[in-house]
């Protein structure tokens, strides 16, 4: 080894430059608290959970590649119903149901529609902008989903456990967000922290999400609409006789 290599290594070390072996892993538990939602309530489930990082002490770090990845319309629900993505991913609808569906998203994120289709059937979508994207069917109101779109590597959807681990995290100062779809924006903003990531990683005490303020509302169909009364099982406009 020169000393010319020695020092670039140092130096490469010292910068964090990409390639060094230093990244380690953010970990943590969240709990949901103030729920009349039975599932958090009952079982403790904490699933459904978006959490990422976004540096502060260094230029925007390039996002994770991007995917294909699939949210499966089965029994009348998107499955999963939350998913988080690399910015320039592609997600796949397949409609595994005997009835037609549809997908669309108006309102936030990335507006897109991908009209009626029939059973047996795929429709896709590129998800080229950062954010929520809450996913709705145009024929049946209780269908919703969730799809974050992240520009940084670092992010997380948790498991019902609530417990989470973002690996590979290079040392530096983070700012921690995070989205849960029954949390008021301002219990979620007053949540967000700045982190210092030791070589070693760090373990975060734990976060609690407190779902007051929240009220559940009807959303819109994909006019702006309110949704027409379902008169009989899979009676629609365009529905096939
Ligand atoms: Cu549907």
């Amino acid at each position: 080894m020169t000393w010319r290599w020695l020092i670039f290594s140092s130096a490469a070390l010292w910068l964090g430059l990409p390639g060094s072996a230093r990244a380690a892993a953010v970990s943590g538990e969240v709990e949901i608290t103030n729920s009349r939602d039975a599932g958090v309530r009952k079982r403790k489930n904490y699933a459904g959970v978006v959490l990422w990082l976004e540096s502060v002490d260094r230029p925007a770090a390039a996002g994770a590649a991007p995917k294909r990845l699939q949210m499966v319309q089965r029994d009348k629900r998107f499955t999963p119903h939350i998913i988080a993505v690399p910015l320039g991913s592609t997600v796949d609808f397949p409609n595994f149901d005997p009835i037609f569906h549809n997908a669309f998203s108006n309102f936030s994120g990335q507006p897109f529609d991908v009209g009626l289709y029939p059973p047996g059937t795929n429709r896709s979508v590129p998800f080229k902008l950062p954010g929520i994207v809450r996913v709705f069917c145009n024929i049946h109101p209780t269908m919703s989903a969730i799809i974050a779109v992240m520009s940084t590597p670092w992010f997380v959807v948790t498991p019902p456990s609530g417990k989470f681990t973002l690996p590979s995290v290079p040392p530096g100062e983070y700012q921690l967000r995070m989205f849960h779809e029954r949390a008021v924006p301002e219990n979620l903003e007053a949540l967000e922290r700045r982190i210092k990531v030791a070589e070693s990683g760090l373990a975060l005490p734990l976060i609690s999400i407190s779902e007051t303020g929240f009220v559940p509302a009807p959303h819109l169909n994909k006019y702006g609409q309110p949704y027409p009364p379902v008169v009989s099982g899979e009676s629609y406009p365009g529905a096939p006789k």
